[in-house]
């Protein structure tokens, strides 16, 4: 059977391929979406790819994938470096969470440094611009299969 893996995107991340090209590169998360529903095909894998500005619609959707999914990469955007409530409801389920950053968090400002739900995830993919999606799919097929 295949696996749905969701790949759920936090704030901002709407706005990527619009400004700061230098830092996220210059595809869309419409371009991003295409490349990890073509790399899922590859895998076989079913990516449910998401994206919202809002903490509790991101909570109610791990909760979700805790229930059909097979897995999540999750970058969390933003509230990485915020929120508790992420945390505890990547606590909450029992599928893999992979947090993914398309920037290098550690060579950024202090603030990014501290990831709240690094703790709490299976493990971190950073710094490898919209590759870091992909690399954390070939991952969750590796650890989940
Ligand atoms: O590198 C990443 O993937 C981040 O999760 C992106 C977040 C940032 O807050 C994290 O520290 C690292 C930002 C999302 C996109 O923000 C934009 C800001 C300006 C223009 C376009 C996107």
């Amino acid at each position: 059977m295949t696996k749905t893996i969701f790949v759920l995107n936090g704030p901002n991340l709407n706005a990527l391929g619009k400004r700061e090209p230098g830092i996220y590169g210059g595809k869309t998360l419409a371009d991003i979406e295409a490349d990890c529903k073509a790399a899922g095909l590859e895998l076989g894998l079913e990516v449910d790819f998401r994206q919202s500005n809002h903490e509790g619609v991101l909570i109610d959707w791990l909760h979700e994938a805790g229930e059909k999914a097979g897995g999540v990469a999750f970058n969390a955007g933003a509230y990485t470096h915020t929120s508790v409530g992420l945390h505890d409801a990547i606590r909450a389920i029992s599928v893999p969470v992979i947090e993914v950053h398309i920037s290098n968090v550690h060579a950024r400002e202090e603030f990014r440094h501290k990831s709240m739900i690094a703790p709490a995830v299976k493990g971190v993919i950073c710094g490898f611009g919209p590759l870091s999606y992909i690399l954390a799919l070939q991952a969750l097929k590796n650890i989940t299969q």
